[in-house]
């Protein structure tokens, strides 16, 4: 029988049991709203497409194909600059198979019209069911039209074009055609407003080639925020000029020693700019006043002893890396550090972390939160924090990430009776950092204490029913995180966010009604060819029966 010091929640029991099962492995080798109501006629026939996530509604066109030709040209609606993005991003994801030029040009007045030849991204004309983030996409034998309000919405359309496509337009070299598109018409617009995934970046560092491609494959399925973890008690991974040793001493080490590294602002504003080109907003997350202790070995005088800490290793949340709180000089540091963060970051949230700070005062973390919250809006941007900081801080302004059940439920009931928006991140569902299966022991990757979770049970929940007591209307979204104690190579994220995160994305996205593990899985099946063609490592989970052609 293993036992563990009585002043650790269970979570950190049962990750501290994950940690010794590794150890000894180790040593052996913008503004959310919610979507309009959906017609039921138009849910039966959404079930019969192959996307991921699937559409609202979706009627084929018996005996219709459009062809991509070599001389297809894309058109995106004159003068937005994000129609253009789209419009760029469709033809970055179309040339490379096809081998076609595939021009990107300004829409004039017959593809306006909807009348033209080719491809046209328009920002006009869509059905008002659609809101800021849906779409039209409609497929004749001359033209593929996708209308939407906002470029968000074209961004989704393409992904749904591309998953139209024959499965080879994943290769990266050029393949022969036909490069058909059946005849549909797709209105189609997202549940919630939210869809994320969180890369752990913090215990171990991953340069920014890797997080680039992990963006491009999760939006594929209509994932729309990224919130990265910037720092924890293992490392410090974003340049602050104020504070230059946070990544010289800060960033020079990470789990196990392994994989130090940090972003320079030219690194972080590539990433941020990558991302918008794909439909992706980035959320920073600055951590504390737990998790913290990759700062407090970076600077002495942020320590209640004036002392530096040593720099962390270790797989569990250290209990040195707690801040100093009741220090001015904590706000003058979270004053810049966010200052700084804050002009990096286009998007309207701060992430403060505020989880797992153990054992310290409910006044003091109070204090802390009161304080961060502050300074957060001090710089323009909106408080976002794991649901532990809804003990201290809640209201509309407010979004809380609920990760936990059992903590402190009572706290984030009333925050969420109280206008506080909440995005659903529950960990045996929802963490891709857990291990699929118990038969995985002997698998170095991944994580124990919430899991295992397949596939079936990253798609087994609603995120409006997740917590008792909340009100639906307080969910916005949902988020995937990957955390990354155990992980350390892109083939690693690969194995374990696919194919679970899109089964998140399904339920961030379709409509509730749509719900349905067994339709799921079918349209699931027909997306493994997709990631293998890409050469994405998903995991062929046996909850799916994988088709072996494409
Ligand atoms: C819990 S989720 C944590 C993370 C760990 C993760 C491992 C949260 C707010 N805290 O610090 O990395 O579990 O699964």
């Amino acid at each position: 029988m293993m036992t563990f010091p009585p002043n650790l929640n269970r979570f950190s029991k049962l990750l501290m049991a994950a940690a010794i099962v590794a150890t000894v492995m180790v040593a052996l080798v913008g503004s959310l709203a919610s979507a309009p109501s959906v017609d039921a006629a138009e849910l039966v026939a959404a079930q019969s497409s192959q996307l991921v996530p699937v559409p609202v509604a979706e009627r084929a066109k018996r005996g219709v194909t459009f062809e991509l030709r070599p001389d297809t040209v894309i058109y995106t609606a004159a003068g937005s600059a994000g129609a253009r993005e789209a419009g760029d991003y469709l033809a970055t994801v179309l040339r490379p198979a096809t081998g076609f030029a595939l021009p990107v040009r300004q829409a004039g007045a017959s593809q306006q019209g909807g009348g033209a030849a080719g491809v046209s991204l328009l920002l006009d004309g869509a059905d008002a069911r659609t809101g800021p983030q849906g779409y039209e996409l409609d497929v004749t034998s001359r033209a593929v039209t996708i209308r939407a309000a906002e470029p968000a919405g074209l961004f989704a359309g393409v992904q749904t074009l591309r998953q139209l496509l024959p499965t080879k337009i994943e290769n990266k070299t050029a393949q022969g055609g036909p490069w058909t598109v059946p005849g549909t018409h797709i209105l189609d617009y997202p549940r919630y407003a939210y869809r994320g995934t969180l890369l752990d970046v913090a215990r171990h560092f991953f340069p920014v080639e890797t997080v680039k491609k992990y963006i491009d494959n999760v939006a594929r399925y209509k994932i729309n925020y990224l919130h990265l973890h910037l720092t924890d008690d293992q490392g410090w991974r974003i340049a602050i000029d104020s504070w230059p040793q946070l990544t010289t001493i800060g960033g020079s080490t990470g789990v196990l020693g392994q994989l130090p590294g940090h972003y320079s602002k030219a690194d972080y504003r590539a990433i941020v700019d990558y991302a918008r080109q794909r439909g992706i907003t980035v959320v920073p997350e600055i951590e504390g006043p737990g998790h913290s202790q990759a700062a407090l070995a970076s600077y002495a005088e942020l320590n209640c002893d004036g002392k530096a800490r040593e720099l962390y290793t270790g797989y569990l949340p250290s209990p040195d890396g707690i801040m100093c709180v009741r220090e001015d000089i904590t706000y003058r540091f979270m004053d810049e550090v966010i200052g700084e963060i804050a002009a990096l970051t286009p998007g309207p949230y701060i992430h403060i972390g505020s989880d797992e700070a153990h054992d310290m005062p409910a006044e003091d973390f109070a204090y802390y939160v009161g304080k961060v919250t502050e300074i957060v809006r001090k710089h323009g941007k909106k408080v976002f924090g794991w649901q532990e900081m809804l003990s201290a801080e809640e209201g509309p302004q407010t979004l809380g990430q609920v990760w936990i059940d059992g903590v402190n439920n009572e706290d984030v009931v009333e925050a969420a009776k109280n206008g506080t928006k909440l995005i659903m991140s529950p960990a045996d569902h929802a963490y891709l950092d857990m291990k699929y299966t118990e038969a995985q022991p002997a698998f170095p990757l991944g994580n124990f204490w919430a899991g295992p979770t397949d596939v079936d049970d990253a798609y087994g929940w609603q995120p409006d029913t997740e917590m008792p007591g909340v009100p639906a209307s307080a969910v916005v979204g949902v988020e995937a995180p990957l955390w990354t104690e155990t992980v350390y190579a892109l083939e690693h994220i690969e194995a374990l966010a696919f194919p679970r995160v899109a089964a998140i994305a399904e339920i961030g996205w379709s409509p509730a009604a749509t719900h349905d593990w067994n339709a799921f899985r079918e349209r699931l099946a027909a997306q493994g060819p997709r990631l293998r063609t890409a050469r994405v490592n998903y995991t062929l989970s046996s909850a799916v029966e994988w088709s072996s052609c494409s």
